[in-house]
Formats: C-alpha cells, sequence, structure tokens
C-alpha cells in the first residue's frame, strides 16, 4: 500500500516534469495548418468559458492570439478536469493537447486538451461587458488586458520602432534630455512645478532646447521623452503626460524640417501597417486607408486656412487660433496629413524664426492628421537672433537668468536649425481611429486622474 503510493507520487512528480518539460509554444505558432495532429503546450489567461455536458470549452488568451482549449471529462486526469470546471474567467492556466482543426474555433484550430493546469485562480473578474467609462479607468490596471488595449499598445510600439529605424537610417543620435528644467519651451500656464530641492524647477513640457544645444556636436538628434503639460481642460486630446518624440537638426530650414516630418510620419505608419494589420483590423481601422500616407503632404497656409474656415462657416479671422474644432473642418475630408504653415506671431512662442516673407507670422507648420484628427506635430526652423529672443522673453515676462545657457548657443557658432515635436499618443489616437487619447496610453493622466 505504502509502495504504491509512493510509486503514485513519483508517477505524479514525473508527470509534472513531463507537462514542463513539453515545448510552451506561442498561441500564435499553434495556430497553423502544420502544428494539425501535434502536441503542444499553451498557456495563457482564460478568456472565456462555458462547459456542457463533459467538455469545457475554454477560449484562452496569450500576448499573440486566442484559441480554445476543450477539455474533455475522461480524456484529463479526473482533477485536471475538475479544475478546468473551476476556473474562471483571468484564470492563469497551462495546457497540454494536440492541435485539431475545427472552423468554428476563433483561428479555425483547437487544442484538445491531455492536461489542464490551473496555475492562478482568478476571483471573478470585475470587468464585465458594458462598464462605464470611470470604472474603466478606476479598474484601468485590469482593463489594459482587453484585446482593444493590447492591441493599441502593439500599434504604438510599432509606430515608434518605426520612427526610431527611421531616424536611425538617417544619420539621426538618439539622446536624453533632462525631464527636470528650469525653461518654458511652451504655455507657461501649463507648467508642472516641483519642489527641487530648495528651489522651484518644472516637469519638462518639451525637450526642444536640449536637443538644440546638442546639434553643435551631433547636428541631428531626436529624443522620445515624456512630455507634461498642466492641461487643466479635459478634451479628448490632451494628456498632462504624454510620450514626446522631438528632432532637431542643424543647417535645416522649414522647408526641410516638413521634409522630414512628412517622411518620418510615413515611415512610422507603414511599420504599423506591415506589422500590425490584424491588430489595426480588430480596432476596425482598415489598413489600406493608411497605405494612402505617403510623401508628400499638401501645405496650407494659416491665410488660406481661415479662408477656408470662414468658407464653412467659422467664425474665425487673422490671429484666431486653431482649435480641435477648426481642425477638424480642414481635415475631415482628407485621407492624407495635411500642414499648415506661418501662423501669426502672436499664436506661436517665442523660438520661432521670423517668415522674412509675411512679418507677422513664423517659419513654422502643424501637421494635421487626416479624417478629422488634428494637429500630431508641431514644428517650426528656431530664431537665431538673440536680440529678437530676448525681447520675446522680456515680453512674455520671463526672467532671463533660466536662459543665459539657451541664449549662449546662438553665441558660439549659431546656424540655421530647425525642429519639431510629435505627439505620440496623438499619432497613436489618428493610426488606431481612438475616440478619445486616453486609450493611447496604459495610465492615462488627466486633471481628474493619478489612480491607478
Ligand atoms: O507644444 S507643441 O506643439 N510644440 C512643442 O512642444 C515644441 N517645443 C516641440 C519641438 O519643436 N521640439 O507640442 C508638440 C506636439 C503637439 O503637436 C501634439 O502632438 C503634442 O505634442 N502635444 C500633446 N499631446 C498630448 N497631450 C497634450 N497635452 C499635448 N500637448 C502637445
Amino acid at each position: 500500500m505504502e509502495l504504491d503510493k509512493s510509486i503514485a507520487a513519483v508517477a505524479k512528480g514525473l508527470y509534472a516534469v513531463v507537462l514542463f518539460c513539453i515545448q510552451m509554444q506561442s498561441i500564435k505558432e499553434v495556430l497553423s495548418k502544420d502544428q494539425v495532429g501535434k502536441k503542444v503546450g499553451v498557456r495563457g489567461w482564460i478568456y472565456r468559458t462555458r462547459s456542457s455536458g463533459g467538455i469545457v470549452f475554454a477560449v484562452l488568451r496569450d500576448s499573440t492570439g486566442l484559441v480554445q482549449v476543450t477539455v474533455k471529462k475522461g480524456a484529463v486526469p479526473d482533477a485536471d478536469f475538475e479544475s478546468s470546471t473551476k476556473a474562471g474567467i483571468e484564470s492563469s492556466v497551462e495546457i497540454e493537447g494536440e492541435v485539431a482543426e475545427d472552423k468554428r474555433a476563433p483561428g479555425g484550430y483547437e487544442v484538445r486538451a491531455s492536461r489542464f493546469k490551473l496555475v492562478g485562480a482568478s476571483e471573478a473578474f470585475p470587468i464585465t461587458e458594458y462598464q462605464s467609462t470611470e470604472l474603466l479607468l478606476d479598474l484601468r490596471h485590469l482593463w489594459i488586458r482587453s484585446r482593444e488595449q493590447t492591441a493599441v499598445t502593439k500599434i504604438k510600439a510599432s509606430l515608434v520602432r518605426g520612427g526610431r529605424e527611421w531616424f536611425h537610417d538617417n544619420g539621426y543620435t538618439e539622446v536624453n534630455p533632462p525631464i527636470v528644467t528650469g525653461v518654458c519651451p511652451e504655455d507657461s500656464t501649463t507648467l508642472f512645478q516641483l519642489k527641487y530641492f530648495d528651489r522651484i524647477a518644472y516637469l519638462s513640457q518639451s525637450a526642444q532646447f536640449y536637443l538644440e544645444s546638442l546639434i553643435y556636436s551631433l547636428e541631428k538628434v531626436y529624443a522620445i521623452t515624456p512630455s507634461f503639460r498642466a492641461e487643466k481642460s479635459r478634451t479628448p486630446r490632451h494628456l498632462a503626460e504624454y510620450w514626446h518624440m522631438e528632432m532637431e537638426a542643424a543647417w535645416v530650414d522649414n522647408d526641410g524640417n516638413m521634409k522630414v516630418q512628412e517622411e518620418l510620419v510615413s515611415a512610422m505608419v507603414r511599420n504599423a501597417v506591415s506589422e500590425c494589420s490584424d491588430e489595426l483590423k480588430l480596432l476596425k481601422r482598415d489598413p489600406a486607408t493608411l497605405k494612402k500616407i505617403e510623401p508628400p503632404f499638401d501645405r496650407m497656409k494659416y491665410e488660406e486656412a481661415m479662408e477656408f474656415l470662414q468658407k464653412k462657416g467659422h467664425d474665425v479671422s487673422w490671429g484666431s487660433d486653431l482649435g480641435a474644432v477648426e481642425e477638424r473642418t480642414l481635415t475631415v475630408d482628407r485621407e492624407v496629413p495635411v500642414f499648415v504653415i506661418n501662423y501669426p506671431k502672436e499664436l506661436k512662442p517665442f523660438y520661432m524664426k521670423e517668415n522674412p516673407e509675411d512679418s507677422r507670422t513664423y517659419k513654422n507648420s502643424d501637421m494635421l492628421a487626416p479624417e478629422g484628427f488634428g494637429e500630431i506635430i508641431g514644428g517650426s526652423e528656431r530664431e537665431t537672433d538673440n536680440a529678437l529672443i530676448i525681447e520675446r522673453l522680456r515680453d512674455k515676462g520671463e526672467s532671463l537668468d533660466s536662459y543665459q545657457w539657451y541664449l549662449d548657443l546662438r553665441k558660439y557658432g549659431s546656424v540655421p536649425h530647425s525642429g519639431f515635436g510629435l505627439g505620440i499618443e496623438r499619432i497613436v489616437t489618428w493610426v488606431c481611429k481612438l475616440e478619445h487619447i486616453r486609450d493611447a496610453i496604459p495610465y492615462p493622466r488627466t486633471v481628474a486622474r493619478v489612480y491607478p
């Protein structure tokens, strides 16, 4: 009797070893014709499950996809079958079984289990089909497991990788500017202040000035950093913390700057379309539309944009800012991004280069994404005349103390140069056709939320 027990224990131990020795495969690998009839190991989380008679139909999810697993009483040890009936949604499991073709199963194949191991049981999952936006934001740490959020995250990674590769292929060096700074490149009302030892510092709004300092040695640089804006209004396109892809290059004017932007954005989108067509489809985004994103993009003067908007019934005139509503009108019927160039000086920051053809305006551009999405990039040629910069900083009420180093850059071998900043969540919102920018980042930071 004792002997039987110990033999059983050894056999059980051996089985466990065997179970763990079987090569685990991703669901994507399992879902293919040449796996049919083969024994495979898969692991992941229960996406949905139901049982009928002596069979449990569980759909398993891992980072690569979904697969149906059938667990039949008698085909697995009794304890395994028992576990499979108890394993609720989001339980983590390991399965061993044989792949079979099944047209009704998601992906067209299923795994017929010979073993079923419950690794981590899940309590009743708090997210069910219809939930309020607020609840989903409170449960963001769990909601990010959803297929939609997973798809967005993969597409975002692919866009960023496409951008990095483009920069690398075109001779740019990636650099690491600081996040804690003493300067305010953009709107001073959106600065986040921070107690920094015994003084005040700010969270970076943009790496631009630091990138400008690096062109004197590296000529062409870029950085991907978080940027912070204390945006007090809640809008579907503003975050308090967002990821910023910024570039700066010596010897480049505003036209050259726009060429870089259209090349870069096209390369990013191309990469996402080639790597993530399944994810785009899951989000109901037709990759065919995105395949049209190729340079050159149209250029429209601010002045022309005003005329267009007036014809469309907007109450705007010279000096009016372009908000979400105006940008929507400008882009809703377009399939490819468009540049709006030469904005009036009063609408843009102090560091931009005056337009010699129209001194009311700057040599700058905003790139607006099509289909109504609006601004994804802001860029300009930079002012190189220190006297003008000082005058504009004074007008803005800035103390020059924090900017001495920036002014130095114009004293020691200044060159014409340009750069831009691309809002990564903005491009994701457009490419994924999201209604709200908060879904372009796992943990959106807005005026109302720092939890979770
Ligand atoms: O304010 S920008 O228009 N321009 C700059 O920060 C420059 N200093 C960048 C540079 O030339 N290096 O911001 C750039 C982009 C803008 O076009 C948006 O796509 C994005 O940054 N952006 C935002 N995304 C999400 N949330 C907020 N609040 C936000 N603000 C700007």
